[in-house]
């Protein structure tokens, strides 16, 4: 068993599943795979069950019931990690957005004293290819939101390219995380913030999905607007 494990939630990635694990397994620091598929019609389970066989106690899969969203499925690989004993605990995207040879980078932060490394796109300018200036800038602008909101100072508050240690997932109760988009991964900085762990951003270069599609939408992005809001609230009244 090795000391990391790289959760990647999926939903219709037939076309990057098998690449993506591939990937992952090049990486010179060896890290285990947990995939968490929310039984997508195309067949993506089937895809990690066949590569099962070549990379034998090295990748898992968990499939749940149906779609209920990245932030549900993350923490169900959360306390599949942690029930483990991986110390190491990484989030990340099927769809090649996060380069996987940077989890060596995110997790060499982590071994050098971080609790939690983030792959950040807006530490050092803007780095993010192809996509649409729109959504540069509303990503952009939504960590603005989020700083001036709860004043934490993370440039990149709705990363998904993350390494947590283990101990940062213990101190956070995770029953009560009910976000399912971009409110999930700012909740998270913003819990581990409060726990008071020493938080990292590490740069990295974001790059727009070539292959599948977007599960990006107005209820995911209201969900954040709000979400925020409610957080801090809640932290205001201790009950975070
Ligand atoms: N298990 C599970 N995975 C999901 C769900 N929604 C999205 N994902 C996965 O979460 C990762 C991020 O989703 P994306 O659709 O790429 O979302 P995004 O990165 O915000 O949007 P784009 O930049 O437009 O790709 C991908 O690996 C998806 O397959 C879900 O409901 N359940
Ligand atoms: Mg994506």
């Amino acid at each position: 068993m090795s000391e990391g494990i790289v959760i990647i939630p999926t939903y219709n990635e037939i076309e990057n599943i098998e690449s993506i694990i591939r990937a992952v397994f090049l990486v010179d620091t060896a890290f285990d795979v947990l995939i968490v598929d929310d039984n997508s019609p195309d067949g993506t389970a089937d895809k990690v069950k066949e590569l099962q066989a070549e990379y034998a106690g090295r990748l898992f899969l968990e499939v749940r019931a149906g779609k209920s969203g990245l932030g549900t499925a993350y923490v169900h690989g959360f306390k599949w990690a942690i029930n483990r004993k991986y110390e190491y605990i990484f989030e990340m995207d099927a769809d090649f957005s996060h380069n996987p040879q940077d989890l060596e980078k995110l997790y060499n932060a982590c071994v050098k004293g971080a609790d939690m490394a983030i792959g950040s796109r807006y530490v050092t300018g803007v780095n993010v290819v192809n996509w649409p200036l729109n959504r540069v800038l509303m990503s952009y602008y939504a960590s603005s939101y989020v700083r001036l909101i709860t004043g934490m100072t993370i440039r990149d508050a709705t990363a998904g390219f993350i390494c947590y240690r283990r101990k940062v997932l213990e101190s956070i109760n995770l029953d009560r995380i009910k976000f399912v988009g971009y409110a999930f991964q700012i909740e998270m900085k913003y819990r581990a913030h409060a726990n008071g762990f020493n938080i990292v951003e590490v740069p990295i270069i974001f790059t727009d999905r070539t292959k599948g599609e977007s599960k990006m939408s107005n209820a995911i992005i209201k969900e954040a607007i709000f979400g925020v809001v409610a957080l801090r609230i809640k932290r205001m009244l201790n009950r975070l």
